[in-house]
């Protein structure tokens, strides 16, 4: 992408409505709009972003054997009626009427109109276990919407929900979603900690909700050191083999939000140099509610002795629009922000210092033209701009990776490369330079680890 036939309409100023760090870089570095309170368009730069979590979060879903299908965003009402929910609910589902007086709702979650799906097809213990997913909008009408795409109305949720016959089986799905997590969190640049949680409208007992510590999270958590520090299962993790040393591992260590925990449980069950009292982010919460649907909604199975009962069942929530803000929390400077490469808009920008000198623009050219054909995500700042300009627009998106060429470098064939991490510069030959960048970029992915 040259930048000269991009839409970047990044701010020279200050948004005063931005309160955390990561509300005021979306909005400087042209990723988002609000178009009403809590409702945001999603412009190419953020965009880009999100399309790039999407890819990952459904990666891990595949792979732990989760399969992705499509949902509507409206959903008739009566489904609602039939689990209780439509009155239970309360204010912040959004509720809508067609021409024909019919009652819709703007779908908050999912867990009904999945079960009618499965009541509609699954019949028999046969077709045990399946996990089903979808990644599309929610609406939630919030009373205080706030820090962006944080804590929006409208917002973009992977829900994912799990149909096994028994609770044992249906505790080897919750751990397969759990793992997925860790993983999934990983790759995205912000390893998160899974810890107990409060059920809340969607109800059930068991519960994590995964939590990235930042300063500006909404959540007060408490848990051990340790999980800090702990291994992120590896790629050749078997989702069929046996998952509960894992989740055991992690869940053993003292982890919980101030819903279900206080500090006087931290003290009791930390010792004082391991204790961690902090607040976090929840960028997904997983929910194991056995039968709260299934029963009232009638999706039964007939199991090995003929005997029809209800399904044992879960569901799994990532939010893909905040997690893009939790990682500009955890990762910016005061320049901008640092994306981690695996979800950079652009994992290179190539900053043509002089672009009115055909010389310089040529070499830029052909370099540019060899990254893309590296399939390495590159945009080039082909603007008639000044260098200050140029390099605090390529800081302030936070692309991972700088290579500045400009008439002087061309002359004595080199070109400078710049981290945007580290801020450390080098200067390097510029035939050596793709390679260079190649050799920065693919082993970084975290698509292989
Ligand atoms: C799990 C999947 C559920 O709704 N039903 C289907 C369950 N869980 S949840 O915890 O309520 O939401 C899942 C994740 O969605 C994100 N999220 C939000 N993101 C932005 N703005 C909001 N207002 C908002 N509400 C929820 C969170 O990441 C949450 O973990």
């Amino acid at each position: 992408m040259r930048l000269t036939k991009y839409f970047l309409p990044v701010l020279k100023e200050e948004p005063k409505e931005a309160e955390i760090v990561s509300h005021r870089l979306m909005l400087r570095a042209g990723m988002i709009r609000q178009q009403a309170s809590g409702i945001y368009s999603w412009l190419p730069l953020g965009y880009k972003v999100l399309q790039k979590v999407q890819r990952i979060i459904e990666e891990e879903q595949n792979r732990a054997g989760a399969i992705e299908l499509l949902m509507p965003t409206l959903q008739p009402a009566d489904l609602w009626r039939e689990s209780g929910r439509y009155d239970a609910y309360g204010k912040e589902m959004l509720r809508i009427k067609d021409r024909s007086d019919r009652d819709l709702i703007y779908g908050p979650t999912n867990e009904e109109m999945i079960t009618d799906i499965f009541r509609s097809a699954i019949k028999s213990y046969k077709d045990l276990p399946l996990i089903l997913y979808h990644i599309q909008w929610k609406f939630r009408d919030e009373i205080r919407p706030r820090f962006g795409t944080m804590r929006s109305r409208e917002f973009l949720m992977k829900d994912a929900y799990t149909f096994d016959l028994n609770q044992e089986n249906a505790v080897k799905s919750y751990n397969k979603m759990f793992v997925s997590y860790l993983r999934t969190f990983y790759r995205l640049g912000i390893p998160a900690i899974p810890m107990r949680a409060e059920t809340g409208p969607i109800g059930g007992d068991l519960s994590h909700e995964f939590i990235v510590l930042a300063k500006t999270g909404e959540s007060e958590v408490f848990c051990h050191a340790d999980l800090l520090e702990k291994n992120i299962p590896s790629i050749d993790l078997d989702y069929d083999g046996d998952l509960s040393k894992i989740v055991d591992d992690w869940t053993s260590l003292f982890a919980a939000t101030e819903d279900v925990a206080s500090e006087e449980d931290l003290i009791a069950n930390v010792p004082s140099d391991k204790r961690i009292s902090a607040r976090g982010i929840e960028v997904g919460q997983t929910f194991y509610f056995a039968d709260k649907y299934s029963k009232p909604m009638g999706a039964d199975v007939t199991d090995s002795n003929g005997k029809q009962v209800s399904v044992f069942c879960g569901s799994y929530g990532i939010g893909l629009t905040r997690i893009v803000p939790a990682i500009i929390e955890a990762s910016h400077d005061e320049n901008g922000i640092i994306w981690p490469i695996s979800v950079a808009p652009f994992e290179v920008i190539l900053i043509n210092l002089r672009a009115k000198d055909d010389e310089c623009s040529n070499v830029c050219q052909d370099i540019y033209n060899k990254l893309k054909k590296a399939n390495i995500d590159v945009v080039y700042d082909d603007r008639d701009q000044g260098a200050g300009a140029k390099f605090a627009t390529a800081d302030l998106i936070g692309i991972p990776l700088q290579l500045i060429i400009g008439p002087r470098g061309v002359k004595s064939g080199e070109a400078e490369l710049k981290i945007r991490k580290s801020g450390e510069k080098e200067n390097i030959p510029l035939e050596n330079a793709v390679q260079k960048i190649i050799d920065l970029i693919v082993p970084n992915r975290r698509d292989k680890d």
